[in-house]
């Protein structure tokens, strides 16, 4: 593997400094980035460069694009500086100050007159967005004609929860912007909850409201609100273009927006009438569009993180959505197995690691096997990439612990805040490029065999435990109702490596989180808002942006019911989602804690609904499940049928949680 050689007895990463920054950063940005790997060591090529300007511009098959993304990694090389780019600054350097030339003055683009809608949508269009969910409302359809006259999917949804949620899902999965389109502050109020998903999930949704006339601002007109200020204020950017002459200087800014920094939703206002005002505007996309990796990393601060986990003696990496989003995946993999340092999955990010490769240890936050928390305690040095430490991933603000020592490599490291202490080591990077950068150091670095063979014995030991802690399947169980565990087991079983996995918020979700075992990057689409209603509509999205692939969505029958008329919407557009309903008759989730707290859980109680006749009504399969032997039956028919299904599997009210069932202690 790696050069070998001592590191310093002291695990400390400062002393450690010495022996493996042995090169001074030039050094390693001159050479390392030119020089062929050591023998028998190759760097996993891979992960995709986002497409540029030039081939979003083209007429590309709807979502074809998009689809390549989802999950698959191409392989092409890695550099921080592109030749090209090195090339030219120099070309620059040696021309001296740019002049004006008539070749120039040629090839500027001309002005054209166009409506404001229509330059929205064409440079949304040119950012990267290919899916707008709407429910029309008269105040943006002259928006929505110019999406679809781009060629941008424009998909009606039943209810702006669920157009957002699409999207949201979309953009999750992507990286791209993607659009809901609704109409004034009804329209907008029932999207909310997807701008509040998207900055959770730091995904680039892109709201567009259509807002009341100009002249009726301030009036307490229909449906009126202020929308920057009132939902506008859920997102990361929100602006209202009041007067067209300002429409360019905003969308530039909202495009710059969703190419820099953490990723967010934005949202744009649109009043009715200044989207139909023509303006003057030059032919060529805005500066900023998506198409570059994020920040580079600093280059010592990349050396000191290897550092410190090369010298840990119980060093972990915790891996979040910002290396799914890089498409990072195997060169996390290669640095977690050359450094012999295990990796922890950020919640609800369970698939940024291959969960059968021995140097993973499970997913933190809700629903984890005891084993993670302990790990994540017991570690002396934790990195954390591509996540922003929320909440439920460090266990309500638990991890990092006093004790350890830690690293924040993200687009947007965390200050010391809120009473929270900042990071040991602050890198503020995209996360394959800091990926590329600590390989880099690593081919340089000399690490310590003994150190790494005591790491490599523990996390086997920890693989094994993790292993043992998350199996759901086990028990024989009669009824009522299924064992889902064993529905998690027989999915595990029958579904392909490369099918999406998407969930809705409650504890049904538990056992899929513990039992499942994602292999491939871009197979998990959750909420780290925690929203219910998610599910379904994400499931649509994911089986709209490729129907080759088997989208199935894990609900309980609390969450379902809050977007199931999105069936109709998946039938009307040929998605084929397979939508799993635990229904155990309540908001379990709730009715778990009301009785943990001593309450009555009566306000958590729902009634009967027959969610497979629900299913046939709006044109899908429905398939009624109620013991574990007739499972796989319907799972393998909805498959074969490639249509929109849904399995409603009797649950038990026995079945707690995934940590508390009627087998819990039998087991
Ligand atoms: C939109 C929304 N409203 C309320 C909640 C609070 N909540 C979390 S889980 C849950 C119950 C979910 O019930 P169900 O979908 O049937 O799943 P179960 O817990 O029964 O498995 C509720 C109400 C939420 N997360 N999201
Ligand atoms: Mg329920």
């Amino acid at each position: 593997m790696v050069a070998q050689s001592a590191l310093p007895e002291d695990a400390s990463g400062e002393a450690a400094e010495e022996i493996v920054g042995a090169h001074p950063a030039h050094d390693l940005l001159a050479s390392d980035l030119l020089e062929a790997p050591p023998a028998g060591e190759e760097f996993p090529t891979a992960d995709e460069e986002l497409v540029g300007d030039e081939e979003l511009a083209g007429d590309k098959e709807l979502g074809a694009t998009a689809a390549d993304e989802l999950g698959r990694e191409e392989e092409t090389a890695a550099t921080d500086v592109p030749a090209g780019d090195a090339l030219s600054s120099q070309t620059r350097l040696e021309a001296g100050p740019p002049r004006p030339s008539p070749v120039v003055e040629a090839t500027r683009p001309a002005s054209v007159r166009r409506t404001v809608s229509a330059e929205v949508a064409r440079q949304l269009h040119r950012a990267g967005a290919r899916y707008c969910f709407t429910v029309p409302g008269e105040a943006i359809l002259p928006l929505l004609d110019d999406l679809g006259a781009l060629g941008i999917r424009v998909v009606t949804a039943r209810h702006e929860s669920g157009a957002a949620f699409m999207a949201e899902a979309l953009a999750q999965a992507t990286g791209r912007p993607q659009l809901v389109a609704v109409s004034r502050t009804v329209g907008a109020s029932n999207a909310a909850i997807g701008i509040h998903t998207a900055s959770q999930d730091s995904a680039p949704l892109v709201v567009l409201v259509g807002q009341v006339e100009r002249a009726f601002l301030g009036r307490e007109a229909f449906q009126e609100s202020d929308l920057v200020k009132g939902i506008g204020s859920l997102a990361a950017w929100a602006s209202q273009v009041d007067d067209p002459d300002q429409a360019v200087s905003i969308l530039a800014s909202a495009v710059r927006r969703l190419a820099t920094g953490r990723p967010g939703p934005i949202l744009l206002s649109l009043p009715r009438d200044v989207q139909e005002v023509e303006i003057e505007v030059r032919d060529t996309s805005l500066p900023g569009s998506p198409g570059t990796r994020g920040p580079a990393a600093d280059r010592l601060a990349v050396r000191r993180v290897v550092k410190l986990l090369a010298a840990s003696e119980r060093g972990v990496i915790v891996a979040g959505g910002g290396v799914l989003r890089a498409r990072a995946t195997k060169r996390l993999v290669a640095l977690s197995e050359a450094l012999a340092v295990p990796v922890i999955a950020a919640w609800r990010r369970p698939d940024v690691f291959p969960n059968d490769h021995p140097n993973y240890l499970g997913m933190a936050g809700i629903w984890a096997p005891a084993t993670v928390r302990r790990r994540l305690e017991d570690a002396d040095v934790i990195a954390f990439i591509g996540t922003r430490l929320s909440e439920v991933t460090t266990h309500q603000y638990a991890i990092p612990g006093p004790g350890t020592r830690w690293a924040h490599v993200d687009i947007q490291p965390r200050p010391a805040a809120a009473g929270l202490p900042a990071p040991t080591i602050s890198v503020e990077a995209d996360a394959s490029r800091f990926l590329d950068a600590a390989w880099s150091d690593l081919r340089a670095a000399a690490l310590d065999n003994e150190m790494r063979s005591r790491r490599e014995a523990r996390t086997a030991a920890d693989r094994e435990a993790y292993r043992a802690a998350s199996e759901v399947g086990q028990g024989t169980w009669s009824g009522p109702g299924v064992h889902p565990g064993r529905v998690v087991d027989t999915l595990r079983r029958v579904l392909p490596d490369n099918a999406v996995i998407t969930t809705d918020a409650g504890n049904m979700g538990g056992w899929v989180a513990r039992g499942y075992r994602f292999r491939r990057a871009g197979t998990f689409i959750g909420p780290a808002s925690g929203a219910m209603g998610f599910g379904l509509p994400a499931a649509v999205a994911a089986s709209l942006q490729d129907p080759d692939r088997i989208a199935v969505a894990i609900c309980g029958d609390g969450g379902f019911a809050m977007s199931m008329m999105e069936l109709e919407t998946a039938v009307r557009e040929g998605a084929h989602p397979i939508v799993l309903v635990f229904d155990n008759e309540r908001y379990g989730t709730i009715a778990m804690g009301q009785s943990r707290e001593g309450r009555s859980s009566a306000t958590s109680d729902l009634g009967p609904v027959d969610f497979a006749a629900v299913a046939r009504a709006q044109g899908a399969l429905g398939f009624s499940i109620s013991d574990d032997d007739a499972f796989e039956g319907a799972l393998r028919e909805a498959i074969a049928s490639r249509q929109t299904s849904v399995i409603h599997l009797a649950l038990d009210r026995a079945w707690v949680s995934v940590d508390e069932g009627p087998l819990s202690t039998a087991d």
